[in-house]
């Protein structure tokens, strides 16, 4: 089992840092679906050199867009070895037909269903070309493989995820193409989940779900369950989860210390464009307070080149950012992944440039900006980087904290991460990435602790908020 990385990662330029974050959970959670006497191992090219010269019966390559190029390239070299080669993943459910140009069998969608049903039929020598995923649910979930996983190449081991997808359908987002057909928001059993916890080891877990709080019945279940397990962990939620009464609170109690939050723009008419409606009226400032005051770091989500959006957008977010504290920000330039909705939008505006996918990685302008050039764009978006991370910018954010511990901690975890980004490259390179766990549970324990009935932290949990699945669209919990 495969996952290729993307194709720079064989220069010797190549920043790892990045990439030797998560394990790779989908091949994993695949693996769990094998037989005790089958001989399986995963290779993530994101932290080692691939060993291709091997003889395998079959292999099972995790295809994303900025790896395509390079998946099909270690397909096309099994097949010419006699192995069976079964593409799957976000990239092959976009393009299916271009996947099949180098695979037996291609797998359409989220893997559950069709991957043992697969395995049945290939173990019979009648497996099909195209499998289509339709059943999606997380119950009787084999235990993810996690032996197979090099925990000391990673410098997060326990990612771990409990839901698959999301309840929103913002334009630009993979979702709605990857889960086409079936349902696209569904969670595994809370007892399920809180076992799958418990097999951790350590006390820091990062969860990989695109939208944790999607479900709040369920994330109600999940934190009041992960109360007193002595957890540290991370995890992604839209603003209105976090401006919700209820929901962040019972985190917050279950060990959350950090949110990565998709504030994705400042401008309204960019919120109403790209359809993400949960964003919209939203107070972001509101948000942040709600998150700082609760001892909750914030990895702030933005995207530039949406339509609304001038050369004026990066110095404005980036200003904006720092003055309200927000320790880590991510940028992005918006990318029109094949088999959304902006994508088919970019594309019937004939403004689509580049159709090399390994240039679809948001550091780059694929399509034409309506409000600046392509050049300007990735300039911006390299300028935001610089200024937010800059050391004066470091120290602003800091300062802008209430709470002089949390000004530290800001200054820790920004600086840890950023400033001394080429030592982590050694560290990752001497294959000791695992070891630095321990700094990071460190900063998140000793400046995360908030006793309750602190100013913002109530003492008594308020009720939560209603369950935003429509009626009908039955959960796996
Ligand atoms: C962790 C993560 C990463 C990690 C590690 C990835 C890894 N180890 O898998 C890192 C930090 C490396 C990363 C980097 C990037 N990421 Co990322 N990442 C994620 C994240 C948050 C979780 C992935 C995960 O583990 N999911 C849980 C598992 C269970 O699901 P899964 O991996 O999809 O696997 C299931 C199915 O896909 C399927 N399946 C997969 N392969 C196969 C194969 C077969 C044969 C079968 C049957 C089934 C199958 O079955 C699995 C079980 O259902 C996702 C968001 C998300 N929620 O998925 C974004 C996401 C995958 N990343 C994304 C992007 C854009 C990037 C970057 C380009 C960002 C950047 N600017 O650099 C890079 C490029 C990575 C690359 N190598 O090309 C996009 C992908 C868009 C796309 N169309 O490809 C996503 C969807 C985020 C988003 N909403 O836009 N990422
Ligand atoms: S909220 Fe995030 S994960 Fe959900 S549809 Fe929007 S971009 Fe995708």
């Amino acid at each position: 089992m495969i996952l290729p990385a993307l194709t720079e990662a064989t220069s010797p330029f190549w920043r790892p840092i990045k990439y030797s974050l998560f394990p790779p959970l989908g091949l994993a959670t695949l693996a769990g679906y094998l037989g005790a006497g089958d001989d399986v191992e995963i290779q993530d090219e994101h932290v080692e050199r691939l060993d291709l010269e091997d003889t395998p019966d079959l292999v099972v390559i995790q295809v994303y867009i900025t790896s395509a190029t390079r998946a099909y390239r270690i397909a096309d070299h099994y097949r010419l070895r006699g192995a069976h080669v079964a593409l799957g993943g976000l990239h092959v459910t976009s393009l299916p037909e271009e996947a099949l140009a180098h695979a037996d069998t291609v797998f359409i969608g989220p893997g559950e269903d069709t991957w043992p049903r697969f395995l049945a039929d290939f173990r019979r020598g009648r497996q099909e070309r195209v499998y289509r995923s339709t059943l999606r649910t997380l119950a009787d979930l084999p235990p993810i493989r996690r032996d197979l996983i090099k925990r000391r190449l990673y410098l997060v081991p326990n990612s771990i995820v409990v839901s698959r997808g999301c309840p929103h359908v913002c334009d630009f987002c993979y979702k709605d193409a990857f889960f086409a057909g079936g349902r696209s928001f569904y969670t595994q059993a809370v007892d399920a989940a809180l076992a799958e916890i418990d097999r951790l080891p350590g006390r820091h877990l990062y969860f990989l779900d695109d939208h944790l709080f999607g479900d709040p019945r369920f994330a109600s279940s999940l934190f009041d369950g992960m109360r007193g397990m002595g957890r540290l962990w991370q995890a992604a939620g839209t603003v209105n989860a976090v401006l919700a009464r209820g929901l962040l609170e019972r985190a917050v109690e279950a060990g959350l210390r950090s949110l990565f939050v998709g504030f994705e723009t400042l401008n309204p008419a960019n919120l109403a464009e790209q359809r993400k409606y949960q964003n919209m009226r939203r107070d972001y400032a509101a948000a942040i307070r709600r998150l700082h005051g609760l001892g909750v770091m914030i990895n702030g989500s933005f995207v530039f080149g949406m339509d609304g959006d001038d050369a004026s957008v990066f110095g404005r977010t980036v200003q904006w950012a720092i003055e309200q504290g927000i320790e880590t920000a991510t940028f992005h330039i918006l990318t029109p992944y094949p088999g959304t909705a902006l994508y088919q939008r970019m594309a019937a505006q004939g403004r689509i440039t580049v159709h090399d996918w390994d240039r679809y990685d948001t550091r780059q302008a694929v399509f034409a900006p309506a409000g600046m050039s392509g050049a300007e764009l990735e300039r911006g978006y390299r300028d935001a980087y610089r200024e937010f991370y800059r050391w004066r910018s470091i120290v602003r954010g800091a300062a802008a904290h209430d709470d002089l511990l949390a000004g530290v901690r800001h200054l820790a975890y920004a600086a840890g991460w950023k400033k001394f980004e080429p030592l982590w490259d050694v560290v990752i390179r001497a294959k000791r990435a695992g070891e630095m766990l321990p700094l990071l549970e460190a900063i998140l324990a000793g400046f995360g602790r908030h006793p309750a009935g602190r100013p913002g932290v109530p003492a008594e949990l308020p009720p939560l908020p209603a369950s935003p699945l429509r009626p009908g669209q039955a959960r796996a919990s």
